[in-house]
C-alpha cells in the first residue's frame, strides 16, 4: 500500500520534503490580479499588490477538480482541508473523493476536516505519515488520526481582521464591537473550525507572551510545535526560544506561510501548530 499524502495548500508549502504532499491550491484575487496558492509563488509580488490595493482581496477554494488533481494515480489517499466553517474546501474535496472512489474500484480516500488550518493540518499531514511508515492499515491510520487531532491546537497572531472581515470569514459586527480591526489580535481556532479571539495585542513582545500563555492554557507540555510566519522570522525564532528555554528538547521548527495563510495573516502574523498530551484533548 503507497499512500499519498494530499492537503489545500492553506497547509502551506511543507519544508519537510519526505512527507511529499500533493496541494490543491486555493486562489487569492487583488483587483484583476489572479495568485495561485502554489509553489510558484511570488510572496512579495503578492504581498505587495495585496497591500497596496484599496479594494478587498477575495480568495476561493480549490474545485473538485483540484482535488482530483491531487488523487490521479494513486490507491490510497490521506487529506486534510482547511476547517470546513470558514471555506468550502473541505466540501469540494469530498465530492471529489466520492468521484475518484466511484472511478477507481479499490481506491480509498480519506479527507479530514482539520477544523483548522496551517501548522495545525501539517502535525495531521505529519501524524498520516508517521502511522504509514509504522505499517499501520488504512482504517487503523484514520481512527488514530482522528484521535490526534483532538490533542492538537492552533493559536496564532495576526496583524488585524481586516481581510477576515471583509471576506465574512469572522462577524464584522464582532470585529468592530470588539475593537479588533486594525489591531493586532490572539485567537484560536475553535472547536467548531471558527475564530476565537483571545487578546488583543499591542507589541510583538507582548503578543508572543500571549501566544506562550494560551498555549499553556490549551494543555501545552513540551509537544510537537510547528510554528508559520508571514515575513516574521524574528517572532517565530523569539518564540522558539521562549519555548525551548521551558521545554528543552521540544521538537518546535518553523517555516514561511503561503499565500492563503499570508493573505489572512497579513505580513508580520504567525501561526502555531501544537500538541498537548491530552489532558486537555479538545472534546
Ligand atoms: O475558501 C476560501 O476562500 C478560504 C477562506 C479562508 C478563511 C480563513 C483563513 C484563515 C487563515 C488566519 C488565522 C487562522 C484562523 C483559524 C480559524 C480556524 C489564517
Amino acid at each position: 500500500m503507497t499512500i499519498r499524502l494530499v492537503a489545500d495548500s492553506s497547509a502551506n508549502p511543507i519544508q519537510d520534503p519526505t512527507l511529499e504532499v500533493h496541494f490543491a491550491p486555493l486562489k487569492m484575487v487583488v483587483g484583476d490580479q489572479e495568485f495561485i496558492d502554489n509553489a510558484s509563488l511570488n510572496m512579495d509580488e503578492f504581498l505587495a499588490a495585496m497591500e497596496s490595493h484599496r479594494g478587498k482581496t477575495f480568495t476561493a477554494c480549490p474545485s473538485v477538480n483540484d482535488w482530483l488533481n491531487t488523487f490521479q494515480g494513486a490507491d490510497t489517499v490521506l487529506g486534510v482541508a482547511i476547517t470546513g466553517n470558514l471555506s468550502g474546501s473541505y466540501n469540494s474535496g469530498r465530492v471529489a473523493a466520492e468521484e475518484y472512489e466511484n472511478a477507481n474500484p479499490g481506491a480509498k480516500v480519506f479527507l479530514m476536516d482539520s477544523l483548522s488550518t496551517g501548522p495545525e493540518m501539517v502535525l495531521i499531514l505529519e501524524k498520516y505519515r508517521e502511522l504509514a511508515e509504522a505499517g499501520a492499515s488504512f482504517e487503523e491510520i484514520v481512527e488514530q488520526a482522528k484521535a490526534y487531532r483532538k490533542t492538537t491546537h492552533l493559536v496564532f497572531s495576526l496583524e488585524s481582521l481586516e481581510n477576515l472581515a471583509k471576506n465574512g470569514r469572522v462577524s464584522p459586527i464582532i470585529a468592530k464591537a470588539a475593537g479588533l480591526l486594525g489591531i493586532r489580535v490572539i485567537g484560536r481556532a475553535s472547536q467548531e473550525g471558527t475564530l476565537e479571539p483571545l487578546h488583543k495585542a499591542r507589541g510583538e513582545k507582548k503578543a508572543l507572551r500571549q501566544i506562550y500563555a494560551s498555549m499553556e492554557d490549551l494543555g501545552y507540555q513540551g509537544g510537537k510545535v510547528r510554528i508559520t510566519h508571514t515575513r516574521n522570522e524574528a517572532a517565530a525564532l523569539q518564540l522558539r526560544e521562549m519555548l525551548l528555554d521551558a521545554f528543552p528538547g521540544a521538537d518546535v521548527t518553523f517555516s514561511d506561510n503561503g499565500g492563503l495563510c499570508a493573505c489572512y495573516s497579513e505580513r508580520g502574523g504567525i501561526m502555531v501548530g501544537f500538541e498537548t498530551d491530552g489532558t486537555a484533548a479538545k472534546e
